[in-house]
């Protein structure tokens, strides 16, 4: 054989030798903290991916919930999860070595070990299904001791993801809505979850925070009165400051933590569906979270609501990638 034909093959047959040369195990994923941010295939800070959850070694467990079939605003928060992996990417490198903070000149998370469990399989138009898998994942992972961090998706997701509790525990939300309105009856969507939650036996408080805009109306505000929630408004921890808000939130012996990216103002989280002005600053939210491990201890928590198409920056998910791991390295230093 000769001619191009032949050199074609011999260049094949190149190829084929390199890529089976042993790579040394520092270049692949689990070293991948190494690697420059735009190296290596997305997972949660570059974390190993473990999808078969029952195998689950570790500290912190991420689970994506790519689901936003419950909104009444803009879909777009099933591509969260995606987004808030590829944008943690650059915070990838202190993934093992611990996370350092100039102002107190500490380290926190060193040593932490997290995985990657990736995303849960929803089934389209079949949200009892799909929440029934969320509730198994989390369960599963709560089984092997390790803390859910769960990414969204949109709200509605909390209630399955709760619903895998069985200790009494206080849900703290953060939010610009109260998520408290009536719904379609036997209905679970992204502005009603909170009631379904709060009937959940094991959740013995709600305490909302950040709540504003002409969205919350006498119905919502209602039932919040009905299951007794403690509610702290965005323009009260404008005026009064974090610490304020902080020492109206109860003590308990277990927390729960979770985020609607809205709760933070549409100028530092542009990408989620439903925008209200006047929300919290990062620094306000930071503090706020940051001060939560005093009042109990973190069991889980969940971030939703990114929506990245309206987002192209990335500044929300990344913003929400740096609040998880303030709040986990206060929690957990
Ligand atoms: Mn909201």
């Amino acid at each position: 054989m000769r001619g191009p034909l032949r050199r074609l093959i011999l260049t094949a047959r190149a190829a084929i030798v390199v890529a089976a040369l042993p790579i040394p195990a520092s270049t692949l994923l689990y070293g991948q903290t190494t690697a420059p941010a735009f190296v290596g295939v997305r997972t949660f800070l570059g974390a190993p991916y473990v999808p078969r959850l029952e195998t689950i070694e570790a500290d912190f467990a991420v689970l994506g919930v790519p689901f936003d079939e419950g909104t009444w605003g803009q879909p777009g928060a099933r591509y969260g999860p995606r987004d808030l992996r590829e944008n943690s990417q650059e915070y990838h490198f202190y993934l093992t070595e611990g996370f350092y903070y100039i102002d107190q000149d500490r380290t926190v998370l060193k040593g932490k070990r997290w995985v990657d469990a990736g995303d849960v399989e929803v089934f389209p138009t079949v949200p009892v299904q799909t929440g029934e898998k969320v509730t198994a994942a989390v369960r599963t992972i709560l089984g092997r001791k390790a803390l859910p961090i769960v990414i969204g998706g949109d709200h509605s997701i909390t209630f399955p993801v709760l619903r895998a509790y069985q200790s009494p525990l206080t849900l703290i939300h953060f939010d610009a809505h109260l998520d408290t309105w009536n719904a379609a009856p036997g209905n679970l969507d992204h502005s009603s979850w909170v009631n379904r939650t709060a009937a959940l036996p094991h959740v013995r408080k709600v305490v909302q925070v950040g709540m504003r805009g002409l969205a919350n109306d006498q119905e919502a505000m209602g039932n919040a009165r009905k299951i007794g929630s403690t509610i702290i408004t965005s323009e009260q921890i404008h005026r009064k400051g974090a610490a304020w808000a902080l020492s109206r939130i109860p003590a308990s012996e277990r927390i729960y933590v979770t985020v609607d990216v809205d709760v933070l103002d549409p100028s530092v989280a542009p990408g989620t569906g439903t925008i209200e002005p006047d929300g919290l600053s990062f620094a306000e939210l930071d503090d706020l979270l940051k001060g939560l491990p005093a009042k109990g201890r973190l069991v889980g928590l969940d971030v939703v609501e990114i929506t990245p198409y309206r987002d192209p920056s990335g500044r929300t998910a990344q913003t929400a990638v740096r609040l998880i791991i303030d709040l986990l390295g206060a929690a957990f230093p």
